[in-house]
């Protein structure tokens, strides 16, 4: 009978009507038993809510069985993504198709908990390859948000990410990268830059044409499965939290 009266009085907190679920990410969501993909409010800095494109679909691949917070998404050029630092550290775009969820936030969700990245690129033909890496995480501001990423596992994209671990984010405004000029002025875009890139996944959106400039690897590329010159269709950053 106490048993009963216990779980009466749980009731409304389980379905919601007097007790706030805050899911902390996607992985949160995908848990509390939300199977279907799409738009939710997540809470990685407590009561204000971020809203974030989770991905939830199985696609019966090496680490995929939904719960994906998507943290960089290209689709269909919508988007400028030639932006200077204060866009990239707090985010910018359209969360029903192009965005970045921000440096800022990207530090919030990783500096404590631990994840898996996953990065999915599709081509104009419509072959879709990916990339998981077992670790990711984004550093403090003031460390210039520095890229932590390791463990790396082919979904037949190959490798191009590595080269970037342990750089800060560089942009056009704010170089950070470690080439003695300035790699995202050089190559249009925004991201970890070293000296200078392996992936241009904020570059320019080039809907599939080879620009006729004197620019050298500014699309949104993966060099390990097109090579630096061919701007992919899509690339989506996942991630998701290894628990
Ligand atoms: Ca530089």
């Amino acid at each position: 009978m106490a048993m009963m009266v216990f779980l009466v009085a749980l009731l409304p907190a389980v379905l919601g009507s007097d007790c706030k679920f805050m899911p902390f990410d996607c992985s949160d969501i995908c848990n509390s038993g939300q199977k279907i993909s799409g738009i939710y409010p997540i809470y990685p800095a407590g009561d204000a809510p971020l809203w974030v494109y989770c991905e939830m679909i199985s696609d019966g691949k090496v680490e995929d069985n939904g719960g994906w917070t998507v943290i960089q998404r290209r689709m269909d050029g919508s988007v400028n993504f030639y932006r200077p630092w204060d866009q990239y550290k707090r985010g910018f775009g359209n969360v029903e198709s192009e965005y970045w969820l921000g440096l800022e936030n990207m530090n919030q969700l990783t500096r404590n908990r631990r994840y898996t990245l996953r990065v999915d690129l599709e081509d104009f033909e419509g072959n879709q390859v990916f990339a998981v890496y077992s670790s990711f995480s984004v550093g403090p501001e003031a460390d210039g948000y520095r890229l932590h990423v390791s463990g790396f596992i082919d979904g037949g994209a190959g490798e191009s990410l590595l080269y970037h671990d342990g750089e800060k984010f560089s942009t056009f405004d704010k170089d950070q990268d470690s080439y003695e000029h300035n790699c995202a002025g050089l190559h249009l875009g925004a991201f970890w830059y070293k000296n200078c890139h392996g992936t241009n996944p904020n570059g320019v959106y080039l809907w599939g044409k080879t620009p006729n400039t004197n620019f050298f690897a500014i699309g949104d590329v993966w060099q390990s499965w097109k090579g630096l010159d061919v701007g992919l269709k899509s690339i989506r950053m996942k991630i998701k939290r290894v628990f």
